[in-house]
């Protein structure tokens, strides 16, 4: 079974590979070059034609803005099959916005340092890929520095994102609470994702009337680091983005060691490092929760829901020991029960659950493989098995789709949501099967 899967998602990922050297993250759905999409997929490459998984890292860094900054959508392309576009997002208004490629001016999670850092070990330590790290390994650390110095507001480590697409969890019931203060217009547009995908399992037009809006609103501000921070009606502490980033941050410095050089960097990234952890474990840990939870700039408060999200800062190493087992207790009692497939993406407890819709319940993949590493590192091998196991359960009965259905118990035959032939569920699933 497990040579046939990986030939499967080998198929996945070459249909969805595109002549210019990147891969798309579902035809139709998302037809251009994804940030942390293009991330996971590079892992998933690494494992059987490590040319394309540089190459896939190379595209992505080739777009980089001339202040450090990596976008979310790099649009290689004119297709017409997704909204908003290019001409939507307008990334040339900002004056350090790439010249070569239109983009989008929204980030997405930092995993390029741990992805680059897995390159290397999928390798063996190969001398082709350490002189890749080589030579990519400063424009990883200049979108780092491009975070700290425009992005952490307090100067605590933290950095924040202006916008839920930056999170990573679209549509989560976290953004609920925001959406309310905002006032956003009822815009007129017409939507393509759900020509592609059942609207029961997308976002709502309410929804994306807001994601539209904040857009507007950096646009206004020629997307300036400094005016967003003042403007933007969302500002938000993700426990998720800043775990990827330390995590990153500590696979940097790992790099950079082993390349025998940047010295002042490393300096630098170790202490943005500890004051990351630090940071987190003050602001974002959430003693009644048992969990990170997400912190509302704007209000100068915790948003009140736990997520798959919450269980990330264990990848980074953030918590201590103590709070490592509070995490896995958390993720056993709410997420774990026997019926149900971990790892939900929202707390399956609450009211607002849904086990269908996108980011508000689902089974997603790259969570599991996030939650999955940040197990193994503490130790908890039984609940780290679990999730491996439980993720390679899913694909291989229902298929490659972006979402699961997190309900073991339910009757109906098609449990597997949103876009079909997803590359990061076929590159994490070849990853999670080489584990033996
Ligand atoms: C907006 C590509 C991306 C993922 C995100 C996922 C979804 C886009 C959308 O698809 O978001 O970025 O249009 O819904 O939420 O995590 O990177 O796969």
């Amino acid at each position: 079974m497990k040579e046939k899967l990986i030939q499967q998602a080998i198929a996945v990922l070459e249909n969805n590979h595109q002549e210019g050297g990147f891969t798309i993250p579902a035809q139709g759905l998302y037809p251009f070059q994804w940030k942390w999409d293009s991330g996971f997929i590079a892992i998933g490459y690494a494992h059987f034609d490590m040319k394309k998984a540089m190459q896939e890292l190379h595209v992505l860094l080739d777009a980089q803005w001339e202040n450090g900054f990596i976008p979310h959508i790099v649009f290689h392309n004119d297709s017409d099959s997704y909204f908003p576009g290019p001409d939507f997002h307008q990334s040339e208004l900002h004056p350090k916005s790439s010249k070569k490629y239109r983009s989008t001016g929204l980030v997405q999670p930092p995993v390029l340092g741990f992805v680059l850092e897995r390159l290397y070990d999928i390798s063996k330590e190969d001398s082709e890929v350490l002189k890749f790290v080589d030579d990519h390994i400063d424009q990883i650390y200049e979108n780092h520095v491009y975070f700290y110095e425009n992005r952490d507001i307090n100067k605590e480590g933290l950095v924040y994102i202006y916008h839920n697409w930056e999170s990573g969890t679209d549509n989560s019931p976290m953004w609920d609470d925001i959406w309310p203060t905002m006032d956003s217009p009822h815009y007129e547009f017409e939507r393509k994702d759900t020509t592609h995908v059942d609207p029961s399992q997308r976002p709502t037009k309410r929804e994306y009337d807001h994601y539209l809006y904040i857009i507007e609103i950096a646009k206004k501000y020629g997307y300036d680091d400094a005016m967003i921070a003042k403007h933007s009606p969302f500002l938000v502490l993700d426990p998720l983005f800043n775990a990827m980033l330390l995590r990153s941050n500590e696979a940097l410095i790992r790099l950079y060691g082993l390349l025998e050089r940047g010295d002042e960097k490393i300096a630098y990234l170790k202490e943005k490092l500890a004051l990351g952890i630090q940071g987190m474990n003050n602001k974002l840990y959430d003693e009644p929760s048992g969990a990170y939870l997400h912190f509302d700039l704007r209000k100068n408060t915790l948003l009140p829901y736990i997520s798959s999200s919450s269980f990330a800062p264990l990848h980074a190493g953030v918590p201590s020991e103590e709070r490592a087992q509070k995490l896995g207790n958390t993720l056993t009692e709410k997420f774990g029960s026997v019926d149900k497939y971990l790892c939900a993406s929202f707390d399956p407890t609450h009211e607002k659950f849904n086990p269908k819709k996108y980011w508000r319940g689902p089974v997603w993949i790259n969570m599991n493989w996030i939650v999955y590493q940040g197990l193994k590192r503490y130790g908890f091998d039984a609940l780290a098995t679990r999730v491996r196991n439980e993720s390679i359960e899913l694909v291989a009965n229902h298929g490659f789709y972006e979402y699961f259905d997190c309900r073991k118990d339910h009757q109906e035959e098609n449990i597997a949501y949103g876009g079909n032939n997803f590359s990061w569920t076929a590159s994490l699933l070849i990853d999670f099967l080489n584990e033996d």
